[in-house]
């Protein structure tokens, strides 16, 4: 079982994912010719040669970035507990200062600003934990990185992970105050011996730092999911789903197949419910602003968040309730089954739940629901909640159920 050891990231519930790099410059497309997969692998499936891609730091200047309102947002609006930073993507363009190579934001664009250290600096401010994407194996830029679909052989991948893979990691764990994980991805033929030695440097320099899942050969920290997926059952251990609230990852100027807020926050109370953590993609612009329509669904979500914040952080799997139910999810904790609504009724009746209610109330206000509990005519333990009137009409708030035992009990189906 996948475990991380840091309580922080068990109650975490919500993180934002920031995919940013030069990509956003060419926002799916490249000379009239649109890529047909998310954004930012666009040099990679457009064949765009390296010497070609590597103009485009030239021009990448982010005038509008602020990374105190981006962080400030995703805390106090969004109400997300960690935030994961491209701090260097396939495309191997890095996105701070560093020495080990100068392809990187400060030197060689007019940007000259070192974007990891603003956001590092603004975590601090507002309590937000700070993790680091670093992709590994592909590196479109090194000529020993790994590409996805293409040549790679005669490639000396030990010598790229020396020359460069290496000395990042120990620049970013050095010099960016205490990260709380490095999300390696799409470990591709790294071997056992090279995810150990990552591991390593790693908690070397930080060892309350986590390993995502993408280290490869299964020597993460947690599981993490595929991109957008999420576990049909509660999974037991540490994990986490990456997920896009459009289709892409980095900022595409075609892709305008934004998710629905409700759906949003159906999909967090699922994961919650499952046990998980759900970090949720933003891709800002060339000029360093999130899409307007984009920060807008998260808004709405937030919304939800601040409101039921009790019954989405520090959750654990509410493991499976026997019954179906379109209009509810559960999420729980010790003592407590919290019930979020997504359709209008006028009572819910929890069938084979056994477990002892002893209050039932509305999480955004305090107030106390009458409630019944009772057995069916099939012996059933139900505990029947009428909804008050002014709640028979909404959907979207949650219901906590304060509970004898500690853990929940649901009955089996026999006759
Ligand atoms: O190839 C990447 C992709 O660009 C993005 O970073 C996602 C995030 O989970 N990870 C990889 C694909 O799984």
């Amino acid at each position: 079982m996948k475990d991380t050891k840091q309580q922080w990231f068990k109650e975490a519930a919500y993180g934002l994912f920031v995919h940013w790099g030069l990509y956003a410059l060419l926002a799916g497309e490249y000379q009239g010719r649109r890529t047909e997969n998310i954004a930012e692998w666009i040099m990679n499936d457009l064949d765009i040669p390296a010497a070609e891609y590597e103009k485009l730091a030239k021009e990448f200047d982010p005038k509008d970035f602020d990374a105190d309102e981006l962080v400030r947002r995703a805390k106090e609006d969004w109400g997300m507990k960690y935030l994961v930073f491209t701090s260097k993507h396939h495309e191997g363009f890095a996105m701070y200062h560093s020495a080990c190579s100068a392809y990187n934001v400060q030197d060689a664009s007019p940007c000259g600003r070192d974007i990891l250290k603003e956001l590092q600096l603004a975590c601090e401010k507002y309590g937000m934990k700070l993790g680091l994407y670093y992709s590994q194996a592909q590196d479109w830029h090194d000529p020993d990185g790994y590409m996805h679909r293409k040549d790679n052989s005669g490639k000396d991948y030990q010598a790229y992970l020396e020359r460069k893979c290496f000395p990042q990691l120990r620049e970013l764990l050095t010099g960016y105050g205490p990260i709380a994980l490095v999300w390696f991805d799409t470990p591709m033929e790294t071997t056992p011996k090279q995810s150990e030695a990552m591991i390593k440097l790693v908690k070397e320099l930080q060892p309350d730092c986590i390993v995502s899942g993408r280290i490869g050969n299964n020597m993460g920290e947690y599981m993490t999911t595929g991109d957008n997926f999420i576990p049909r059952l509660p999974y037991e251990g540490d994990w986490e789903v990456p997920a896009t609230v459009n289709d892409t990852w980095g900022f595409s100027r075609f892709d305008t197949n934004w998710k629905r807020p409700e759906d949003i926050i159906r999909l967090l109370v699922k994961i919650n419910g499952r046990g998980g953590n759900y970090l949720l993609n933003v891709g800002p612009d060339a000029r360093g602003n999130v899409p307007e329509r984009c920060a807008e669904i998260l808004n709405e979500v937030g919304t939800y968040v601040r409101a039921n914040g009790e019954a989405l952080f520090g959750t654990k799997s509410a493991g499976v309730y026997p019954y179906e139910l379109d209009f509810a999810e559960f999420t729980c904790k010790d003592h407590r089954l919290f019930v979020h609504v997504f359709a209008p009724v006028a009572h819910i009746d929890l069938y084979k739940c056994a477990n002892h209610v002893k209050r039932v109330y509305l999480l955004e206000t305090g107030e106390d629901i009458p409630f019944e509990r009772t057995k069916s005519c099939e012996k059933d333990s139900v505990t029947i909640i009428p909804l008050p009137e002014h709640l028979r009409d909404r959907a979207y708030y949650c219901l906590g159920l304060e509970l004898e035992e500690r853990d929940l009990i649901f009955e089996e189906f026999e006759q």
